[in-house]
């Protein structure tokens, strides 16, 4: 063998090697390791150890940025974090469109958010997240974010009034400011001890993803079912990251996400339909609104909606809008 030879074998070889060898990835999150968002993570986890050999390697609590929920996707776009469960608001200070999602009261009930994330809607979201170097692999779901509270029971906006309310992003503090009550902005990994010691009055959160795993029942006495925002997750990969991968991995990879995000949804979905129940057994004062409160709390929150509506853009709201009632 000849010098040239001696060395493509070599490459040859070690280029092998690297490819048989398993990698690992590093997942952030931004909730406890007892909610949907986690077990939907390791549910990821299981099923590409499966398919390709890998790995994934998660962080809750947002530790990989810092303790800062909302620098993850950033993060995860310049290749910085591998990979990223987060929900929408989270990403909302590197790509506003994603607040579409959350805007207050845009959906009805879960056939309608289903008819957005497997839509042209959710298309439209992906495309855009790519262009901030972030692959969509898989919607999941944080659920309707319900408002809990120590002060009184919440009937009606003027309820609202005067709450000191631990909000997770900017247009939730205009919709709390739209009610009269006092947002501050505050990690979710904070929120617990800020309730506990009455930093804060309240907050607002999905029941089966998070109120009931994170166990905000112990820190919280009245909860309003008012359903004012829905909030979905996403599994995300770094475009970086995905584009290493040839077709087949990438395949293999979308598979697992798609599963994982599916089962983590159903399990969120189902720990709220049984949560209400449970919530009561913990000694909480739950109170479900009829459709008149309901439209009260919708039209309280209208001013919100538009000033949001603005700066996600009209063509991007009304794809939302005919995907939602198209159901
Ligand atoms: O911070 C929150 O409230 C949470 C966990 O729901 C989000 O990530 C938006």
């Amino acid at each position: 063998m000849n010098k040239m030879t001696l060395f493509a074998t070599a490459t040859v070889a070690t280029i092998a090697a690297a490819t048989a060898q398993a990698d690992t990835y590093r997942l952030s999150h931004n909730t406890g390791d007892t909610t949907t968002w986690h077990k939907g993570a390791e549910k990821f986890n299981e099923l590409l150890q499966e398919a390709t050999g890998d790995d994934v390697r998660i962080f809750p609590n947002a530790q990989l940025s810092g303790g800062d929920q909302m620098k993850q996707a950033e993060m995860t776009g310049r290749g910085a974090i591998d990979m990223v469960l987060t929900s929408a608001i989270n990403v909302t200070p590197l790509a506003p469109e994603m607040a579409v999602f959350s805007l207050p009261y845009l959906y009805a009930d879960y056939d309608a958010v289903d008819a957005t994330t497997a839509g042209a809607a959710g298309d439209r979201m992906e495309e855009i997240m790519a262009g901030h170097g972030i692959k969509v692999l898989a919607w999941g779901e944080n659920g309707f974010r319900e408002v809990t509270n120590n002060v009184r029971p919440i009937t009606s906006p003027e309820d609202m009034k005067g709450l000191k309310m631990r909000v997770a992003g900017p247009m939730y503090i205009d919709v709390m400011n739209e009610l009269g009550a006092n947002p501050q902005q505050m990690q979710w990994s904070e929120t617990f001890p800020a309730l506990q010691q009455g930093v804060v009055d309240g907050q607002e959160n999905p029941i089966g993803a998070v109120i009931i795993p994170q166990r905000v029942y112990e820190v919280q006495k009245y909860i309003t079912t008012w359903h004012y925002s829905y909030d979905p997750i996403f599994l995300g990969v770094s475009e970086e990251l995905w584009e290493s991968w040839d077709e087949d991995t990438q395949a293999k990879v979308t598979a697992a996400a798609e599963e994982a995000m599916e089962y983590q949804k159903q399990i969120s979905r189902d720990g709220t339909a049984s949560g209400i129940a449970y919530l009561k057994e913990q000694g909480m004062e739950v109170y479900e609104p009829s459709a008149e409160e309901l439209a009260a709390f919708r039209d309280a929150t209208q001013p919100a909606f538009d000033k949001w509506a603005a700066q996600v853009g009209a063509d991007i709201v009304e794809l939302f809008q005919a995907e939602a009632t198209a159901t």
